[in-house]
Protein backbone atom coordinates (compact mmCIF):
# COMPACT_ATOMS: atom_id res chain seq x y z
CA UNK A 1 0.00 0.00 0.00
CA UNK A 2 1.36 3.30 -1.06
CA UNK A 3 2.05 6.01 1.75
CA UNK A 4 0.21 9.14 0.41
CA UNK A 5 1.92 12.44 1.55
CA UNK A 6 -1.51 14.22 1.56
CA UNK A 7 -4.67 13.08 2.29
CA UNK A 8 -6.67 11.53 -0.33
CA UNK A 9 -9.68 13.57 0.71
CA UNK A 10 -7.97 16.87 0.33
CA UNK A 11 -7.64 15.69 -3.21
CA UNK A 12 -10.93 14.20 -3.76
CA UNK A 13 -12.68 17.13 -2.26
CA UNK A 14 -10.83 20.24 -4.79
CA UNK A 15 -11.24 17.72 -7.66
CA UNK A 16 -15.63 17.25 -6.95
CA UNK A 17 -15.53 21.00 -7.06
CA UNK A 18 -14.06 21.12 -10.47
CA UNK A 19 -15.66 17.78 -12.13
CA UNK A 20 -18.64 19.32 -13.74
CA UNK A 21 -16.44 21.75 -15.44
CA UNK A 22 -14.10 19.47 -16.86
CA UNK A 23 -15.94 16.68 -18.13
CA UNK A 24 -17.49 19.98 -20.31
CA UNK A 25 -14.52 20.84 -21.22
CA UNK A 26 -13.31 17.40 -22.27
CA UNK A 27 -16.68 16.79 -23.91
CA UNK A 28 -16.33 19.77 -26.46
CA UNK A 29 -12.68 18.83 -26.94
CA UNK A 30 -13.70 15.96 -27.82
CA UNK A 31 -15.92 16.86 -30.07
CA UNK A 32 -14.04 19.70 -31.75
CA UNK A 33 -10.62 16.40 -31.94
CA UNK A 34 -13.38 14.29 -33.64
CA UNK A 35 -13.86 16.11 -36.46
CA UNK A 36 -9.94 16.07 -37.46
CA UNK A 37 -10.59 11.80 -36.97
CA UNK A 38 -8.64 12.28 -33.41
CA UNK A 39 -9.57 10.39 -30.73
CA UNK A 40 -9.58 11.98 -27.51
CA UNK A 41 -9.18 8.88 -25.65
CA UNK A 42 -6.72 7.48 -27.38
CA UNK A 43 -4.42 10.75 -26.97
CA UNK A 44 -5.23 10.79 -22.91
CA UNK A 45 -4.44 7.19 -22.62
CA UNK A 46 -1.00 7.96 -24.02
CA UNK A 47 -0.64 11.32 -21.75
CA UNK A 48 -1.01 8.85 -19.27
CA UNK A 49 1.77 6.65 -19.80
CA UNK A 50 4.13 9.63 -20.18
CA UNK A 51 6.62 10.41 -17.15
CA UNK A 52 8.91 12.31 -16.25
CA UNK A 53 11.81 12.01 -13.69
CA UNK A 54 11.90 14.51 -10.48
CA UNK A 55 15.48 15.56 -9.41
CA UNK A 56 16.11 15.12 -5.85
CA UNK A 57 18.10 18.43 -5.65
CA UNK A 58 15.09 20.41 -7.36
CA UNK A 59 13.41 20.06 -4.13
CA UNK A 60 15.55 22.34 -1.98
CA UNK A 61 15.22 25.84 -3.02
CA UNK A 62 17.85 26.79 -5.38
CA UNK A 63 19.82 29.71 -5.90
CA UNK A 64 22.17 31.93 -8.02
CA UNK A 65 26.34 32.66 -7.29
CA UNK A 66 24.89 35.90 -5.58
CA UNK A 67 22.73 34.43 -3.26
CA UNK A 68 20.32 31.66 -2.54
CA UNK A 69 16.93 32.62 -0.57
CA UNK A 70 15.57 29.25 1.48
CA UNK A 71 12.14 29.02 1.96
CA UNK A 72 10.04 27.03 4.74
CA UNK A 73 10.08 23.83 5.25
CA UNK A 74 13.17 22.88 3.32
CA UNK A 75 13.93 18.75 3.22
CA UNK A 76 16.65 17.91 5.38
CA UNK A 77 18.26 15.05 3.40
CA UNK A 78 17.23 12.41 0.68
CA UNK A 79 14.41 11.16 2.71
CA UNK A 80 12.69 14.19 3.04
CA UNK A 81 13.39 14.89 -0.27
CA UNK A 82 11.79 11.32 -1.31
CA UNK A 83 8.44 12.88 0.60
CA UNK A 84 8.41 16.34 -1.49
CA UNK A 85 8.79 14.43 -4.81
CA UNK A 86 6.14 11.67 -3.34
CA UNK A 87 3.93 14.50 -3.33
CA UNK A 88 4.18 15.62 -7.15
CA UNK A 89 4.05 12.40 -8.35
CA UNK A 90 0.58 11.62 -5.94
CA UNK A 91 -0.67 14.99 -7.46
CA UNK A 92 0.30 14.78 -11.04
CA UNK A 93 0.74 11.06 -11.77
CA UNK A 94 3.06 12.12 -13.98
CA UNK A 95 6.59 11.46 -12.18
CA UNK A 96 6.98 7.96 -10.84
CA UNK A 97 10.74 8.30 -10.40
CA UNK A 98 13.53 10.34 -8.96
CA UNK A 99 17.04 10.56 -10.28
CA UNK A 100 19.47 10.90 -7.65
CA UNK A 101 22.54 12.98 -7.45
CA UNK A 102 25.96 11.49 -5.66
CA UNK A 103 27.60 12.38 -3.30
CA UNK A 104 24.18 14.66 -2.40
CA UNK A 105 21.96 11.85 -2.17
CA UNK A 106 24.65 9.64 -0.11
CA UNK A 107 23.35 7.21 2.88
CA UNK A 108 25.12 4.90 4.69
CA UNK A 109 23.23 1.69 3.35
CA UNK A 110 21.51 2.53 -0.07
CA UNK A 111 18.71 0.09 0.94
CA UNK A 112 17.48 2.60 3.00
CA UNK A 113 16.60 4.28 -0.47
CA UNK A 114 14.77 1.79 -1.64
CA UNK A 115 12.65 1.07 1.46
CA UNK A 116 12.07 4.87 1.48
CA UNK A 117 11.18 4.85 -2.43
CA UNK A 118 9.04 1.72 -2.34
CA UNK A 119 6.61 2.84 0.68
CA UNK A 120 6.14 5.96 -1.20
CA UNK A 121 5.54 4.38 -4.55
CA UNK A 122 8.45 6.17 -5.85
CA UNK A 123 11.62 4.18 -8.49
CA UNK A 124 14.79 5.63 -9.08
CA UNK A 125 15.85 7.25 -12.50
CA UNK A 126 19.24 7.62 -14.09
CA UNK A 127 22.61 8.21 -11.25
CA UNK A 128 24.00 11.60 -11.48
CA UNK A 129 27.62 11.75 -10.38
CA UNK A 130 29.52 14.73 -9.21
CA UNK A 131 32.99 15.39 -10.11
CA UNK A 132 32.17 19.54 -10.72
CA UNK A 133 32.67 20.32 -6.93
CA UNK A 134 34.87 18.90 -3.94
CA UNK A 135 33.35 16.69 -1.43
CA UNK A 136 34.53 17.19 2.40
CA UNK A 137 36.87 15.16 3.00
CA UNK A 138 38.06 14.33 -0.82
CA UNK A 139 41.83 13.44 -1.41
CA UNK A 140 42.21 15.37 -5.11
CA UNK A 141 40.42 18.68 -5.78
CA UNK A 142 38.19 19.17 -8.94
CA UNK A 143 39.39 22.82 -9.33
CA UNK A 144 41.04 22.35 -12.43
CA UNK A 145 39.33 19.29 -14.10
CA UNK A 146 37.79 15.79 -13.13
CA UNK A 147 37.66 12.99 -15.89
CA UNK A 148 40.21 15.21 -18.01
CA UNK A 149 42.62 16.33 -14.88
CA UNK A 150 46.01 16.32 -16.36
CA UNK A 151 46.81 14.39 -13.15
CA UNK A 152 46.36 10.34 -13.49
CA UNK A 153 45.79 10.12 -9.66
CA UNK A 154 42.97 12.80 -9.98
CA UNK A 155 41.32 11.12 -12.85
CA UNK A 156 41.59 7.80 -11.28
CA UNK A 157 39.15 9.39 -8.26
CA UNK A 158 36.30 10.81 -10.61
CA UNK A 159 36.40 7.09 -12.59
CA UNK A 160 35.89 5.46 -8.70
CA UNK A 161 33.43 8.13 -7.91
CA UNK A 162 31.50 7.20 -11.14
CA UNK A 163 31.89 3.05 -10.56
CA UNK A 164 30.53 4.01 -6.72
CA UNK A 165 27.25 6.13 -8.78
CA UNK A 166 26.76 2.61 -10.61
CA UNK A 167 27.07 0.66 -7.37
CA UNK A 168 24.39 2.48 -5.60
CA UNK A 169 22.03 2.75 -8.55
CA UNK A 170 22.07 -1.26 -8.57
CA UNK A 171 21.22 -1.07 -4.81
CA UNK A 172 18.02 1.00 -5.54
CA UNK A 173 17.12 -0.36 -9.43
CA UNK A 174 18.64 2.44 -11.57
CA UNK A 175 19.73 1.71 -14.65
CA UNK A 176 21.51 4.40 -16.11
CA UNK A 177 24.52 6.97 -15.19
CA UNK A 178 24.19 10.19 -16.46
CA UNK A 179 27.98 12.15 -16.59
CA UNK A 180 28.39 15.83 -16.49
CA UNK A 181 31.66 17.14 -16.01
CA UNK A 182 32.78 20.92 -15.48
CA UNK A 183 36.28 20.62 -16.97
CA UNK A 184 37.06 22.81 -18.91
CA UNK A 185 39.52 26.69 -19.33
CA UNK A 186 38.67 29.97 -18.40
CA UNK A 187 42.00 31.20 -20.85
CA UNK A 188 42.96 30.43 -24.21
CA UNK A 189 46.17 28.38 -23.88
CA UNK A 190 45.09 26.82 -20.49
CA UNK A 191 44.75 23.90 -21.89
CA UNK A 192 45.45 21.77 -25.08
CA UNK A 193 41.55 20.67 -26.36
CA UNK A 194 43.16 17.72 -28.18
CA UNK A 195 45.15 16.29 -25.29
CA UNK A 196 42.22 17.30 -22.67
CA UNK A 197 39.60 15.62 -24.75
CA UNK A 198 41.61 12.54 -25.08
CA UNK A 199 42.13 12.05 -20.86
CA UNK A 200 38.43 12.36 -20.71
CA UNK A 201 37.37 9.58 -23.38
CA UNK A 202 40.06 6.90 -21.27
CA UNK A 203 38.08 8.00 -18.57
CA UNK A 204 35.03 7.25 -19.59
CA UNK A 205 36.33 3.98 -21.49
CA UNK A 206 37.27 3.06 -18.18
CA UNK A 207 33.65 3.90 -16.30
CA UNK A 208 32.30 2.27 -19.59
CA UNK A 209 33.73 -1.51 -19.04
CA UNK A 210 31.92 -1.42 -15.60
CA UNK A 211 28.54 -0.44 -16.43
CA UNK A 212 26.39 -3.34 -16.41
CA UNK A 213 24.72 -5.17 -18.95
CA UNK A 214 21.50 -3.63 -18.79
CA UNK A 215 22.37 -0.27 -18.12
CA UNK A 216 23.05 2.82 -20.26
CA UNK A 217 25.40 5.87 -19.89
CA UNK A 218 24.70 9.58 -21.10
CA UNK A 219 27.25 11.99 -21.19
CA UNK A 220 25.71 15.59 -20.79
CA UNK A 221 27.41 18.59 -23.13
CA UNK A 222 27.05 22.08 -22.10
CA UNK A 223 28.87 24.65 -23.94
CA UNK A 224 30.10 26.88 -20.86
CA UNK A 225 30.10 27.27 -17.08
CA UNK A 226 31.65 26.69 -15.23
CA UNK A 227 34.50 26.90 -17.44
CA UNK A 228 33.87 30.61 -19.30
CA UNK A 229 36.50 29.97 -22.03
CA UNK A 230 36.17 26.15 -22.86
CA UNK A 231 33.90 22.92 -22.02
CA UNK A 232 35.68 19.98 -22.50
CA UNK A 233 31.91 18.33 -23.69
CA UNK A 234 30.76 21.68 -25.42
CA UNK A 235 28.12 20.94 -27.79
CA UNK A 236 26.08 17.80 -29.22
CA UNK A 237 28.96 17.20 -31.98
CA UNK A 238 31.36 16.49 -29.12
CA UNK A 239 28.58 14.91 -27.54
CA UNK A 240 28.33 12.21 -29.90
CA UNK A 241 31.64 11.38 -30.47
CA UNK A 242 32.05 10.10 -26.96
CA UNK A 243 29.04 7.88 -27.45
CA UNK A 244 29.96 6.81 -30.88
CA UNK A 245 33.41 5.89 -29.14
CA UNK A 246 32.13 4.39 -26.06
CA UNK A 247 29.93 1.92 -28.02
CA UNK A 248 25.98 0.62 -27.64
CA UNK A 249 25.24 1.46 -24.46
CA UNK A 250 26.30 5.22 -24.66
CA UNK A 251 23.80 8.03 -25.51
CA UNK A 252 23.85 11.67 -25.55
CA UNK A 253 21.77 13.69 -23.07
CA UNK A 254 20.22 16.96 -23.82
CA UNK A 255 19.85 19.53 -21.64
CA UNK A 256 17.88 22.30 -23.15
CA UNK A 257 19.53 25.37 -21.56
CA UNK A 258 22.98 24.22 -22.05
CA UNK A 259 23.47 25.45 -25.91
CA UNK A 260 23.98 28.84 -27.11
CA UNK A 261 21.18 31.38 -27.67
CA UNK A 262 18.57 31.14 -30.82
CA UNK A 263 20.45 27.15 -31.34
CA UNK A 264 17.68 24.98 -32.79
CA UNK A 265 17.57 22.44 -30.44
CA UNK A 266 14.91 20.70 -32.33
CA UNK A 267 17.19 19.83 -34.80
CA UNK A 268 19.88 18.83 -32.96
CA UNK A 269 16.85 16.24 -31.38
CA UNK A 270 16.20 14.89 -34.56
CA UNK A 271 20.00 14.66 -35.55
CA UNK A 272 20.43 12.66 -32.34
CA UNK A 273 17.65 10.37 -33.43
CA UNK A 274 18.37 9.67 -36.90
CA UNK A 275 21.74 8.39 -35.45
CA UNK A 276 20.24 6.23 -32.74
CA UNK A 277 22.20 8.36 -30.19
CA UNK A 278 19.52 10.39 -28.23
CA UNK A 279 19.73 9.51 -24.34
CA UNK A 280 17.06 11.72 -22.83
CA UNK A 281 16.34 14.86 -21.91
CA UNK A 282 16.87 17.57 -19.15
CA UNK A 283 14.44 19.57 -19.23
CA UNK A 284 14.41 23.22 -18.35
CA UNK A 285 13.74 26.58 -19.47
CA UNK A 286 15.87 29.55 -20.01
CA UNK A 287 16.40 33.50 -21.61
CA UNK A 288 19.73 34.00 -21.51
CA UNK A 289 21.76 30.98 -20.45
CA UNK A 290 21.65 27.82 -18.39
CA UNK A 291 18.76 29.47 -16.37
CA UNK A 292 17.02 26.46 -15.16
CA UNK A 293 13.78 27.52 -14.86
CA UNK A 294 10.70 25.59 -14.90
CA UNK A 295 10.08 23.98 -18.26
CA UNK A 296 7.91 25.67 -20.54
CA UNK A 297 7.59 28.83 -18.62
CA UNK A 298 9.61 31.12 -21.16
CA UNK A 299 9.57 29.18 -24.47
CA UNK A 300 6.67 26.85 -24.73
CA UNK A 301 6.51 26.60 -28.08
CA UNK A 302 10.38 25.29 -28.30
CA UNK A 303 9.40 22.46 -25.76
CA UNK A 304 7.01 21.50 -28.25
CA UNK A 305 8.65 21.77 -31.34
CA UNK A 306 11.22 19.44 -29.22
CA UNK A 307 8.22 17.37 -28.93
CA UNK A 308 7.24 17.43 -32.24
CA UNK A 309 10.54 15.48 -33.03
CA UNK A 310 9.63 12.84 -30.33
CA UNK A 311 6.70 11.90 -31.31
CA UNK A 312 7.56 12.19 -35.08
CA UNK A 313 10.15 9.28 -34.12
CA UNK A 314 7.40 7.38 -32.33
CA UNK A 315 5.14 7.20 -35.08
CA UNK A 316 8.14 5.97 -36.93
CA UNK A 317 9.44 3.65 -35.06
CA UNK A 318 12.31 5.06 -35.07
CA UNK A 319 15.58 2.83 -33.92
CA UNK A 320 17.13 3.09 -30.91
CA UNK A 321 14.31 5.61 -29.95
CA UNK A 322 13.95 5.25 -25.97
CA UNK A 323 14.86 8.67 -24.28
CA UNK A 324 14.91 9.01 -20.23
CA UNK A 325 12.83 12.21 -19.17
CA UNK A 326 14.35 13.85 -16.75
CA UNK A 327 13.78 17.64 -15.26
CA UNK A 328 16.88 19.54 -14.13
CA UNK A 329 15.83 22.82 -13.01
CA UNK A 330 16.63 25.23 -10.04
CA UNK A 331 13.82 27.14 -8.41
CA UNK A 332 15.06 30.15 -6.19
CA UNK A 333 11.50 32.40 -6.64
CA UNK A 334 8.69 29.75 -5.81
CA UNK A 335 8.22 26.85 -4.04
CA UNK A 336 9.98 24.35 -5.53
CA UNK A 337 7.01 21.46 -5.38
CA UNK A 338 4.65 23.87 -7.25
CA UNK A 339 7.74 24.51 -10.13
CA UNK A 340 7.84 20.79 -10.96
CA UNK A 341 4.25 20.13 -10.89
CA UNK A 342 3.88 23.24 -13.16
CA UNK A 343 6.88 21.99 -15.30
CA UNK A 344 5.77 18.25 -15.29
CA UNK A 345 2.60 19.39 -16.78
CA UNK A 346 4.13 21.50 -18.92
CA UNK A 347 6.21 18.67 -20.42
CA UNK A 348 2.61 16.28 -20.82
CA UNK A 349 1.12 19.47 -22.45
CA UNK A 350 4.07 19.64 -25.24
CA UNK A 351 3.34 16.14 -26.23
CA UNK A 352 0.01 15.63 -26.04
CA UNK A 353 -0.42 18.84 -28.45
CA UNK A 354 2.54 17.09 -30.66
CA UNK A 355 0.24 14.03 -30.62
CA UNK A 356 -2.15 16.57 -32.68
CA UNK A 357 -0.46 17.69 -35.33
CA UNK A 358 -1.51 15.69 -38.43
CA UNK A 359 1.43 13.66 -39.71
CA UNK A 360 0.41 12.38 -43.06
CA UNK A 361 -1.30 16.01 -44.27
CA UNK A 362 2.47 17.59 -42.84
CA UNK A 363 4.01 15.13 -44.74
CA UNK A 364 2.42 15.64 -47.74
CA UNK A 365 2.20 19.45 -47.64
CA UNK A 366 6.38 19.18 -46.92
CA UNK A 367 6.49 17.05 -50.25
CA UNK A 368 4.72 19.88 -51.82
CA UNK A 369 6.88 22.24 -50.63
CA UNK A 370 3.72 23.87 -49.29
CA UNK A 371 5.50 26.11 -46.63
CA UNK A 372 2.43 28.00 -45.16
CA UNK A 373 0.26 24.99 -44.57
CA UNK A 374 3.18 22.84 -43.41
CA UNK A 375 3.90 25.38 -41.17
CA UNK A 376 -0.18 25.82 -40.34
CA UNK A 377 -0.21 22.02 -39.35
CA UNK A 378 2.13 22.79 -36.83
CA UNK A 379 0.59 25.64 -35.47
CA UNK A 380 -2.98 24.30 -35.67
CA UNK A 381 -1.65 21.30 -32.83
CA UNK A 382 -0.01 24.15 -30.82
CA UNK A 383 -3.05 26.46 -30.27
CA UNK A 384 -5.20 23.51 -29.20
CA UNK A 385 -6.05 23.91 -25.58
CA UNK A 386 -4.80 20.55 -24.15
CA UNK A 387 -5.55 21.03 -20.78
CA UNK A 388 -8.69 19.18 -20.52
CA UNK A 389 -6.86 16.27 -21.86
CA UNK A 390 -4.03 16.37 -19.40
CA UNK A 391 -6.62 17.16 -16.25
CA UNK A 392 -8.70 14.00 -17.25
CA UNK A 393 -4.99 12.13 -17.03
CA UNK A 394 -4.75 12.84 -13.94
CA UNK A 395 -7.94 12.52 -12.77
CA UNK A 396 -8.22 8.95 -14.36
CA UNK A 397 -4.95 7.75 -12.37
CA UNK A 398 -5.86 9.25 -8.75
CA UNK A 399 -4.41 12.74 -9.17
CA UNK A 400 -5.58 15.99 -8.60
CA UNK A 401 -7.15 17.93 -11.82
CA UNK A 402 -5.97 21.02 -10.40
CA UNK A 403 -2.62 19.82 -8.99
CA UNK A 404 -1.37 23.21 -7.67
CA UNK A 405 -5.03 23.90 -6.00
CA UNK A 406 -5.04 20.73 -4.15
CA UNK A 407 -1.60 21.55 -3.12
CA UNK A 408 -2.11 24.56 -1.82
CA UNK A 409 -5.54 23.28 0.09
CA UNK A 410 -3.74 20.86 1.96
CA UNK A 411 -1.08 22.79 3.42
CA UNK A 412 1.60 20.52 2.85
CA UNK A 413 4.56 22.95 2.89
CA UNK A 414 3.24 24.85 6.14
CA UNK A 415 3.15 20.74 7.42
CA UNK A 416 6.58 19.84 6.96
CA UNK A 417 7.88 23.43 7.83
CA UNK A 418 6.92 22.50 11.41
CA UNK A 419 9.20 19.61 11.39
CA UNK A 420 11.89 20.77 9.34
CA UNK A 421 14.18 23.58 10.99
CA UNK A 422 14.23 26.89 9.31
CA UNK A 423 17.32 26.96 6.89
CA UNK A 424 19.58 29.93 7.23
CA UNK A 425 20.50 32.08 3.92
CA UNK A 426 23.13 33.60 2.67
CA UNK A 427 26.05 32.53 0.85
CA UNK A 428 25.52 32.10 -2.90
CA UNK A 429 26.15 28.72 -4.73
CA UNK A 430 23.68 26.76 -6.77
CA UNK A 431 22.47 23.66 -4.74
MN1 LIG B 1 21.45 19.02 -16.68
Amino acid sequence: MTEQRIAVETVSTDNEKRMGALKADYEALGARLARDSIDIEVVTGKVREFFVAVPSWGVGTGGTRFARFPGPGEPRNIFDKLDDCAVIHQLTRATPTVSLHIPWDKVDDPRRLKTHGDALGLGFDAMNSNTFSDAPGQEKSYKFGSLSHTDAATRRQAIEHNLECIEIGQAIGSKALTVWIGDGSNFPGQTNFTRSFERYLESMKAIYKHLPEDWRIFSEHKMYEPAFYSTVVQDWGTNYLIATELGDKAFCLVDLGHHAPNVNIEMIVARLIQFGKLGGFHFNDSKYGDDDLDAGAVDPHRLFLVFNELVDAEHRRAENYRPAHMIDQSHNVTDPIESLIRSANEIRRAYAQALLVNRTALEGYQDDNDALMASETLKAAYRTDVEPILAMARLQDGGAIDPIAAYRASGYRRNVAEERPAVVGGGGGIV
